[in-house]
């Protein structure tokens, strides 16, 4: 018989804490909504849900690490919009923070979400924050619960 590892879209039980980066704060509010509109309506307990602003996306890492080893969360979903500009600073930017989410969630073994924007344009982010392409702060969230009930099986 296989055994099957799946998890559910159940957040009842889960404490999820959110990073998010005041850069862009346009974009980042309505990711914020998006995420905890997700937690709330899978039924995630808010008064357990921390929310952590930081300065820029490069801060992210850093706080979501602490976060993470607190033993306090079973995720950490980290909300931010990176968009592309003149020079390489971005490119350092997105693939530095990238790596960085990646290594904190093995580190610390719990899921660590990168819901963390990448845009050439200010049209592209905004249509990744509720318009045309949904909303990402959503999906992370929805990834986030589903993660933490993997974890949960393993
Ligand atoms: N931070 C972002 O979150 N998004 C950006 O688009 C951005 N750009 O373009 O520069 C950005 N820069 C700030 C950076 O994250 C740090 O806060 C700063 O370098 C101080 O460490």
């Amino acid at each position: 018989m296989v055994k099957t590892i799946q998890g559910s879209l159940d957040a009842k039980n889960v404490r999820f804490a959110i990073v998010i980066s005041r850069f862009n704060t346009f974009i980042g509010d309505r990711l914020l909504a998006g995420a905890l509109d997700a937690l709330e309506r899978h039924g995630a307990p808010m008064d357990e849900t921390t929310v952590a602003w930081v300065p820029g996306s490069f801060e992210i890492p850093p706080v979501a690490r602490k976060l993470a080893l607190s033993k306090k969360f079973d995720a950490v979903i980290c909300l931010g919009t990176l968009i592309r500009g003149e020079t390489p600073h971005f490119d350092h930017l997105s693939s530095t923070v990238t790596k960085a989410l990646g290594n904190i969630g093995l580190e610390a073994d719990i899921p660590v979400i990168n819901g963390i924007l990448t845009c050439n344009t200010m049209e592209q982010a905004v249509d990744r924050a509720g318009l045309k392409t949904g909303n990402k702060g959503f999906d992370a969230a929805v990834t986030a619960i589903e993660m933490a009930q993997v974890f949960r099986q393993l």
